[in-house]
């Protein structure tokens, strides 16, 4: 049998292959014919090039299907598959490119100057745009079709998704083939997915909510999705009544609350809400379900393991928690002292089964530092099960926001404002925010006599990085908290801002 997940999603090619698989929000439709024979011109663009199975491909591109296609040529072929956050600038992919060495890249026409620059002599550079246009589309049409798939082992890593650490070196996890289909399995079976499914896709494709979660779960089942490319809240609204599933995160939820169009109306052939990436309050819950009476399904996952909790199909959907261990998936939660917790005890969450990735690419020491010597992943996240098998996610161990579902390592920012002139040290904290969830804000000891502005240091970060990691809200004071050991108290920092209000 061939693990290759590309295998495995394609044998389950309903009968008739011109069944349409995906519908953009423009109205173009790609059947499941499409999707063999795109992937094939695809692949054949990397057999052109000589590229071997386990060679890395890198992908900056806006969302559109071929890029959904570009994805699944690389499974196809054997490549490994590395998704890049558009809005990354040049620091953030010279070491992505520099880390991962890709063979081929693909980047959108006008990321061409900053990418280029970066390749090694040996890796090639295409571009590819929104609109399916660019010289990668060409190449392909010109390419010999490569329609075999390639025989893989389920633990070949199929795609290194980057994940930023407290360090603020970005890591590598390297997601098999085995991993992905495990949990696209289960989730289908958790969720209930069928060939009647049509999932409103709204996210990016460059994580792995909107890449592995949505896409497999309509792959596996033989679903179909409304493919969103412009996913602002009044296009998903206008697109939801063609629509029987969602997934986003709880700022989609929070966005279509404070929209009046959005109604029960709205959802009448939705059968089902998910929301993950970050904790959904309890106050959108009850909101949700009074404007719709849709209770949304939290789940619970992360880069490195897939997903690995969830709310019922069928039964309590507990507002705050985040449900019960999928099946196959081992959950144990860790006191400080080294021992299990019990019910109702905060420690931190560990995670074994098929779900769990393999390790980080080249960081060795990395990967050793999250595995516990009898095998558990360390997710990093604080939280505690109830009476009932709940599990409830409490906190973060790690020093890490979560916006908007993006993440964003606050010591990545601090070294940044740190390098300002005029700046002696900085601490970044996440502050709640209502749309966001938490909102990156940066906490500024000035140099004696600097009349640094709060916009300067927000330019500066934004120059340097993601946007979306650029603080929202600047703080100037004489000088931070520290505990006995010197150690910045962000907590006492926080708490300070939120009562200033
Ligand atoms: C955008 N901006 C953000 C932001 N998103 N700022 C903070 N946090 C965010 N999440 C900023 C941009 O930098 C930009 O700033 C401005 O907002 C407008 O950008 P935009 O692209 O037009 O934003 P918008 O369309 O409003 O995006 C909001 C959003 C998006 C919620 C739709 O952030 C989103 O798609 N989030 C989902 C992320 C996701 O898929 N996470 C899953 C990770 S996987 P400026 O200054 O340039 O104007 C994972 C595992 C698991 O966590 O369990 O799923
Ligand atoms: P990422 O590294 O981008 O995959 O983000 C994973 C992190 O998102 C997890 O470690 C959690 O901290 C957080 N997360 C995901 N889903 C939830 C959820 N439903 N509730 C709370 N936090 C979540």
């Amino acid at each position: 049998m061939n693990d290759n997940l590309f295998a495995r999603l394609t044998s389950r090619l309903p009968g008739h292959h011109d069944r349409v698989l995906m519908e953009t929000d423009a109205g173009t439709r790609y059947t499941w014919n499409d999707l063999d024979r795109i992937t094939a011109r695809f692949a054949g663009v990397f057999a052109g090039h000589g590229l071997s199975p386990g060679d890395r491909l890198a992908a900056q591109v806006d969302k559109s299907p071929e890029s959904l296609f570009l994805y699944l040529a690389c499974l196809r072929y054997g490549l490994i598959f590395l998704p890049l956050n558009t809005a990354y600038q040049h620091n953030e992919l010279a070491y992505l490119v520099g880390d991962a060495e890709p063979g081929l890249v693909v980047g959108r026409p006008d990321r061409e100057s900053v990418l280029r620059p970066l390749l090694a002599a040996d890796m090639h550079f295409y571009t590819l745009d929104g609109g399916g246009g660019g010289n990668f589309i060409e190449a392909a049409n010109s390419a010999e079709p490569f329609t075999d798939c390639r025989p893989l082992d389920s633990d070949d890593t199929a795609a290194i998704v980057y994940t930023s650490g407290t360090t603020g070196r970005p890591k590598g996890a390297m997601i098999t083939h085995g991993n992905l289909a495990s949990n696209a399995g289960t989730l289908v079976e958790t969720w209930g997915f069928s060939e009647d499914d049509v999932l409103l896709h709204v996210l990016p494709l460059f994580h792995v909510h909107g890449l592995f979660v949505a896409c497999h779960c309509v792959l596996w089942s033989r679903a179909s999705m409304r493919f969103l490319q412009q996913a602002g809240t009044d296009n998903i609204i206008q697109f939801m009544p063609a629509a029987t599933v969602m997934m986003g995160v709880p700022t989609h939820y929070t966005r279509l609350l404070g929209s009046e169009r959005f109604d029960r109306e709205s959802c009448r052939n939705m059968r089902l809400f998910i929301s993950g990436s970050a904790p959904l309050s309890p106050q959108i819950f009850e909101e949700f379900e009074q404007r719709t009476g849709h209770v949304i399904l939290e789940r619970y996952g992360m880069t490195e393991t897939g997903m690995n909790t969830s709310n019922p199909l069928d039964g309590a959907r507990v507002p705050g928690t985040v449900g019960l261990p999928l099946p196959g998936v081992e959950l144990r939660i860790i006191k400080p002292d080294g021992r299990q917790a019990g019910a109702d005890e905060i420690g931190v969450l560990q995670v074994k089964g098929p779900n769990v990735f393999k390790g980080y690419w080249r960081q060795p020491d990395k990967t050793a530092e999250e595995f516990t010597g009898d095998g558990w992943f360390i997710t990093g996240d604080l939280a505690s099960r109830d009476n009932n098998g709940y599990i409830r996610i409490e906190g973060r161990h790690k020093d890490l926001i979560i916006s908007g579902g993006y993440n964003v390592y606050p010591k990545e920012i601090e070294l940044c404002i740190d390098a300002m002139p005029g700046v002696v040290e900085s601490a970044v904290v996440g502050l709640p925010d209502p749309d966001f969830g938490e909102a990156v804000c940066a906490v500024v000891v000035r140099e004696p006599g600097s009349t640094l502005f709060e916009s300067e240091v927000i330019d500066h970060v934004k120059q340097e990085m993601a946007s979306y990691k650029a603080p929202k809200s600047v703080r100037f004071v004489d000088e931070l908290p520290r505990n006995t050991m010197g150690k910045v108290q962000k907590n006492v920092l926080r708490d300070e801002i939120v009562g200033e209000g």
